[in-house]
């Protein structure tokens, strides 16, 4: 009585553990994985889960990171807390990584750019580590899922942390789950193309491969010299003149697509399909890892574009349609209803279904499905009517939020 069938052809694998969404990184902070909550639950409310096996996430082991990340750095993640956090920057083997102060610094920084002032953009709050560990574990499984072919398609909505550095945090991005899992697909594959819709640059991952040619970076981005504020959108890199770094086999292994404001459905379809296009035919992937940060949707508490979730949605068919093994990534994304309703909406298109506007009501309240703390900061957001979307009408997704706060 749902009406969503398996894919015919191809496997998809959800991967996600609940205990993401009860974290609050702060009353002011855009970050919300309260959004994680309203996906959950328009994907299990549309019957998603009929078409995809479900695998409950377990958290990344500390060797696991280090694969990356410095190994300071990770054991500071696995111990911090707004409790130990004041005890950590004594200690001398971390208190080195403190940056030195700048003048116009609103926040008081610790170590690897991590904060409790107010207004971090990489807070310390509670069961942040557990949060860390938990959205990498899902990466790393649906990369596992991948690399032993057991699926065609795997998809973590909780990951896509695009903006971590080796041994620093920097915007909402703690653990570089991307990178993390390229480095697992490059044990086994030749060749390892990223694409990153996120309305931000992907400079973490970008970095991160600048010296590797098997590995391929493309991000489409706002970016420009200055915003109406006179700051550079962030991280502020991203330029067309990006390529990868100069003088080594990995030059001209990153692509970066810069954009002003205001980009439509129409002209972000064309760059899109042109350049991610001409990539593929050029790169010859064997995998692809597609970050699909919801940031880059009209209305976006913190993007500039203006597109719909069809146009966001499409860019997941146009890349599913090369066939390779696929890792969906979220990401950012801070209107928490439209960023539900595009990755329930890409959900549907990996696993080659077709959303009606209305959600079948009866199978969403699965009684055990909503208990639990109240989440979210109780704010309902409005709506944008420029939208079109595809994955449920205001009403209805009305209706879940309000079960979902109560
Ligand atoms: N744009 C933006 C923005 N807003 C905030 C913010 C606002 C309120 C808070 F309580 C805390 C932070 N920070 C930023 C950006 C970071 C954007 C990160 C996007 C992440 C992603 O979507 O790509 C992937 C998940 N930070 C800045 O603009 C830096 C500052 C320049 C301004 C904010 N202060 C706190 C630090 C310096
Ligand atoms: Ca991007
Ligand atoms: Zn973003």
């Amino acid at each position: 009585e749902h009406g969503i069938t398996k894919p015919r052809g191809h496997k998809v694998s959800f991967h996600y553990n609940s205990r993401v969404e009860d974290m609050h990184f702060g009353k002011t902070h855009p970050m919300k994985p309260w959004r994680l909550t309203l996906t959950k639950h328009l994907v299990l409310g549309y019957g998603l889960h009929y078409a995809m096996d479900t695998y409950e996430a377990v958290s990344a082991g500390k060797d696991q990171v280090r694969a990356f990340h410095d190994p300071d750095y990770v054991d500071f993640l696995a111990e911090v807390s707004p409790q130990t956090f004041a005890g950590l920057c004594e200690n001398p083997r971390f208190a080195q990584h403190t940056p030195p102060k700048h003048e116009h610094d609103t926040v008081d920084l610790g170590p690897f750019n991590l904060s409790t002032s107010p207004g971090a953009d990489c807070p310390v709050f509670d069961g942040m580590s557990t949060y860390l560990f938990l959205y990498t574990g899902a990466t790393l499984a649906a990369t596992q899922q991948l690399t032993t072919n057991q699926s065609d398609i795997a998809i973590n909505w909780s990951g896509g942390l695009h903006h971590a550095h080796r041994a620093e945090a920097s915007g909402f991005c703690y653990i570089n789950d991307i990178v993390l899992s390229i480095l697992d697909m490059l044990r086994v594959y030749p060749r390892v193309l990223y694409i990153d819709i996120d309305v931000h640059h992907g400079d973490g991952v970008e970095e991160a491969f600048q010296r590797q040619p098997r590995v391929m970076t493309l991000s489409y981005h706002r970016y420009g010299p200055y915003d109406e504020t006179g700051h550079k959108f962030f991280p502020g890199s991203g330029d067309l003149s990006d390529v990868g770094l100069r003088g080594t086999v990995g030059e001209h292994f990153a692509l970066n697509v810069p954009i002003p404001s205001g980009i439509d459905d129409r002209q972000y379809r064309f760059l899109f399909e042109s350049v991610t296009g001409r990539a593929i035919e050029a790169f010859k992937p064997s995998a692809i890892v597609l970050q699909c940060g919801a940031d880059s949707l009209g209305g976006d508490r913190l993007g500039q574009f203006n597109l719909n979730i069809k146009a966001h949605g499409e860019c997941v068919s146009f890349v599913k349609r090369t066939r390779l093994p696929l890792l969906i990534l979220g990401g950012g994304g801070y209107t928490a209803r439209n960023v539900a309703r595009a990755w329930c909406h890409e959900t549907a298109l990996a696993t080659d279904n077709t959303l009606p506007d209305s959600i079948p009501l009866d199978i969403v309240p699965r009684p055990e499905a909503f208990q639990g703390k109240p989440n979210g900061d109780g704010k309902l957001y409005p709506s944008f009517p420029r939208l079109h979307n595809n994955a449920c009408k205001d009403a209805e997704l009305e209706y879940m939020v309000k079960k979902l706060e109560w």
